[in-house]
């Protein structure tokens, strides 16, 4: 076993604040917790389970809707992002996405709807009961997480707006904005992200419009302040920071299938039995359970929420993708 030799500039536990908890996950506060303050003698600190200073987000536990996993931590949810506008790196949005500015907001919601709305944050918050919901997301990289997620099914909205019997599709669109996010100057994506889905996967009562996690309201590096869950498609169809929902007769262009149309389809229902191009999709690694002898998880068929399979009934999954 190696001892590590505390370095003179290493802080104190009694100096780590809930921030470089939160902030240590992949960075050496975790090493200096796992070794040299272990070999010392003393306990790593505490998980926070949420920030001290974000805002309060009251909801109702819905339990029919929530999975039974164990919560990923706090820290890990917040540390271990994919948000590239602020950078391609798992560990640059928590870095970068302070920059953010969650409010004033809005969201305009239109298309082939027969009462287009915009709406902004406080107007959302009001549109429906609030519900918590522990909801597993798995990205298509092959790790997951499992996130007590608030928001409310986005079919409440849809109800409100009277989509048009052309309302095919629903188009997410996300901020893109230079001045905000540092990553949009890069060419890894094409801005805005956008994302869609086909009108009855949007109106399932899973697929949730949500604004806070862990009691909270989301912090920005989760897609602050309004984003969409689908929790039966890889984690990219979960778009973050959502400035416009379009309704559409043909199916939207989404920013993964333009970047790469043979590795990321429009449906990318969660699928162990159909391969990425470049790797399985068969397992998948727990954030926070990645210890060496940690075994992998099996990846299960629709991520686990087996009750969507009859929205593709007759489809071919492997053309589908
Ligand atoms: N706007 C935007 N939304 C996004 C992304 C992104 O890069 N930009 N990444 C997606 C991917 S690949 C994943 S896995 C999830 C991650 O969500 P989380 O960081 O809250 O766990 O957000 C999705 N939503
Ligand atoms: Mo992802």
């Amino acid at each position: 076993m190696l001892i590590k030799i505390p370095r003179r500039n290493e802080p104190l536990a009694s100096e780590i604040t809930p921030r470089e908890i939160a902030l240590s996950r992949r960075g050496f506060l975790q090493g200096l917790a796992a070794s040299s303050l272990a070999a010392a003698g003393w306990s790593a600190p505490a998980i926070a389970t949420e920030s001290s200073t974000r805002q309060r987000l009251p909801a109702q536990r819905n339990a029919k809707y929530s999975a039974t996993d164990k919560p990923t931590a706090y820290a890990d949810a917040t540390t271990y992002n994919n948000f590239y506008e602020f950078g391609t790196d798992k560990g640059d949005p928590a870095l970068y996405a302070g920059s953010l500015k969650p409010r004033p907001w809005t969201v305009r919601v239109d298309g082939e709807v027969k009462k287009p709305l915009t709406l902004d944050i406080d107007a959302l918050l009001k549109l429906a009961p609030l519900e918590e919901r522990l909801y597993r997301l798995r990205c298509v990289e092959g790790w997951s997480m499992a996130i007590p997620w608030i928001g409310f099914p986005l079919a409440e909205l849809i109800r409100k707006v009277e989509p048009t019997g052309n309302a095919k599709y629903v188009e997410f669109t996300t901020l893109a904005d230079r001045a905000q996010m540092p990553g949009v100057r890069s060419r890894v994506l094409e801005w805005p992200y956008t994302e869609g889905l086909r009108i009855d996967e949007a109106n399932h009562p899973l697929t949730l419009l949500t604004l806070g996690m862990y009691g909270q309201v989301l912090p920005n590096q989760n897609g602050a302040p309004v984003r969409i869950i689908v929790p039966w498609k890889y984690g990219f169809k979960s778009a973050k920071s959502l400035v416009r929902i379009r309704f559409t007769e043909v199916q939207p262009r989404t920013s993964w299938n333009l970047a790469a149309p043979d590795e990321y389809g429009f449906y990318s229902n969660v699928n162990p039995e159909v391969d990425h191009p470049r790797w399985s999709q068969a397992s998948e690694r727990r954030i926070g359970e990645d210890g060496f002898f940690t075994k992998k998880r099996k990846t299960l068929m629709f991520n686990g929420y087996p009750e969507v399979a009859s929205l593709y009934s007759g489809m071919d999954l492997r053309k589908f993708y």
